[in-house]
């Protein structure tokens, strides 16, 4: 059987880019998680994103394992801390906060998760996670300690692009923090697309699928949305995004 990474690739090749729907499995009860899978399950999504910064109740994995058992397409770990590491992923994308300066997220978390992974036998993505300043405190920022990229910085941002290829990681993860008012600049996008040869995953702040179609355009390769598709109108919006990143 072909590795997640592999499917993701291909899903670039076939369809132009991916779209990625980020499930955050905190405080979602009454059938939410349900109903979110079914529609990533009725619209072309091609995989979901589980995982978090910050958890109010003690219910993650039960709602992990619930995600997976439902879905129908590669359910991959986006981790918020090594605790959320479990058997109920496809994959995890092994990520270390590259634009900050916090050893415990650059390499003290991969350390204590990595002997999990290999034990659980998850694939693990490593991935070069940047976080940039979408205006506001995020919680991503909070919570790690780390400062976030300007987003007006392009040459910045291409410097940290090109210490995650020759690191030998295999994705680039443009995060503009959940929720954030300004999603990550096509001018950023681009910058990294034809300096850096990772494929680029964007996520943060993006509201329709007009957007998300700039940030294909610009040259992402994956587009992340969680709060927006998080809506009552969740079927309808997955599919308008689905193709809207599939250019059609
Ligand atoms: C994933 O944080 C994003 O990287 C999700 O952001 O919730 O703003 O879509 P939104």
């Amino acid at each position: 059987m072909s590795s997640v990474l592999e499917y993701l690739m291909n899903v670039r090749d076939e369809k132009g880019a991916g779209y990625l729907v980020l499930i955050d499995p905190d405080r979602k009860n009454d059938g939410i998680v349900e109903r979110l899978v079914q529609s990533v399950n009725e619209s072309e999504v091609d995989a979901i994103l589980a995982g978090g910064s910050l958890f109010m109740d003690g219910k993650f994995h039960e709602r992990v394992a619930l995600i997976k058992e439902i879905s129908q397409v590669p359910v991959i770990l986006f981790p918020g801390a090594v605790n959320q590491l479990g058997p109920h992923f496809d994959a995890v994308l092994f990520m270390s906060i590259i634009s900050g300066r916090n050893p415990t997220y650059l390499i003290g978390e991969q350390v204590i998760g990595a002997p999990i992974v290999r034990d659980l036998g998850l694939e693990a993505i490593a991935t070069g996670y940047m976080l940039f300043d979408g205006g506001g405190k995020s919680t991503v920022e909070f919570l790690s300690n780390t400062q976030p990229l300007p987003m007006e910085r392009s040459d910045l941002a291409v410097a940290h692009g090109l210490a995650a290829q020759y690191l030998g990681m295999k994705l680039l993860y443009l995060e503009a923090g959940s929720g954030a008012v300004r999603s990550i600049p096509e001018k950023i996008i681009s910058a990294l697309s034809s300096e850096v040869e990772l494929p680029i995953i964007v996520g943060g702040g993006i509201k329709s699928p007009e957007e998300a179609a700039g940030k294909v355009e610009a040259g992402a390769s994956f587009v992340v949305t969680g709060t927006v598709t998080e809506t009552d109108d969740h079927k309808a919006l997955m599919q308008s995004f689905a193709d809207a990143v599939h250019g059609k």
